[in-house]
């Protein structure tokens, strides 16, 4: 991950947490720094990790475990990473012998199509052979979008016709996979409401269509969530989660948001790991997500930007 991009992309939200700490980290009473922590946790967006923070930070204070209110900085670094989980240095599952097929879901406007453009210089740069399949089919516009960006990355694009079925065109993209020299298949999906229950028929039938050519498929579900919706997209997942074993998250827009701990709380309450973020429209706006520095740049004391 580059460091330095991602501080750029996560400024909003480094600047509440670092003010916050630095409060945290002056001379005042426990009260004070109780109340400032729990401000600092709210406003990154944590989610309910905050209340389990904030009762064991009171209880260390008391019991002395934690000396002083100046220390709660340093634990409460320590006590994020223990949260995170060790970041995988391939995000990607990879199938051992044949092509890779990968599933990309989300809500409306969650980033999927711009994260599957992100996703495909990804894998170039890995040096991966990709193919695009435009299997949301709801909206012509979302088809047109995908192929623009798979002309400017030089990747094939299967694509249906105005009427096609969404699994149609993820079955003819799989066949395009097994015979051409394709090694990965990356699909975008359409993002009506969670609340539509034909879009998680939907998913499940593309699912179940590619693993009648490629039946170890699809190898990595992946969510895009939005990180400007905070706790909410927590909800969307699990509904998500319902219809396809989701294998990773792909957290997007964490550039436009000033709740980039938001994170922290979707790693724990989901089980499912974040394995990449976006830091912006343009397709070199993503990077693998590591967790270690995540938190560097998170919280790394720093001078008024
Ligand atoms: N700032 C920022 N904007 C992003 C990021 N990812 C996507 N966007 C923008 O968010 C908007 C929606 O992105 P899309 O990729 O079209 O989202 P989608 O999930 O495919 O949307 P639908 O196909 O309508 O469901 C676009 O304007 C993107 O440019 C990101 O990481 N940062
Ligand atoms: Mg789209």
């Amino acid at each position: 991950m580059v460091l330095a991009s991602f501080k750029r992309g996560l400024t909003r939200t480094r600047n509440r947490i670092s003010h916050a700490l630095r409060k945290l980290g002056g001379d005042t009473s426990t009260q004070v720094t109780l109340e400032t922590l729990e401000e600092l946790l709210y406003t990154a967006d944590v989610g309910p990790l905050a209340e389990s923070l904030l009762i064991e930070a009171e209880s260390k204070l008391q019991s002395g475990d934690i000396g002083s209110p100046s220390d709660i900085p340093a634990w409460l670094q320590n006590s994020l990473r223990e949260i995170l989980p060790d970041s995988n240095p391939s995000p990607i599952r990879f199938a051992e012998i044949g092509p890779t097929v990968l599933l990309v879901v989300g809500v409306n406007g969650s980033g999927k199509t711009t994260s599957v453009a992100k996703l495909v210089r990804w894998l170039q740069e890995q040096g991966r052979r990709p193919l695009i399949a435009a299997a949301d089919t709801f909206r012509a516009a979302a088809v047109e979008q995908l192929c623009i960006w798979s002309e400017r990355l030089g990747v094939e694009c299967v694509r249906g016709s105005d009427t096609s079925d969404p699994a149609a065109v993820a079955h003819d993209a799989c066949a395009r996979l097994l015979s051409s020299d394709a090694d990965v298949l990356v699909i975008d999906t359409a993002g009506r409401l969670h609340t539509q229950k034909n879009l998680m028929s939907e998913l499940e039938k593309i699912a179940r269509i590619i693993k009648r050519q490629i039946p170890d498929a699809p190898h990595e579900t992946l969510l895009v969530m939005d990180a400007t919706t905070g706790q909410n997209a927590i909800q969307q997942a699990r509904r998500f989660g319902e219809s396809t074993p989701l294998s990773g998250v792909i957290l997007s827009k964490l550039d436009g948001t000033a709740k980039g701990g938001a994170v922290l709380g979707i790693s724990r309450e989901l089980g499912v790991p974040v394995k990449f973020i976006g830091l912006g429209e343009q397709v070199d706006d993503f990077e693998v997500f590591n967790s270690e520095e995540f938190l560097e740049a998170l919280l790394e004391p720093q001078s008024v930007e």
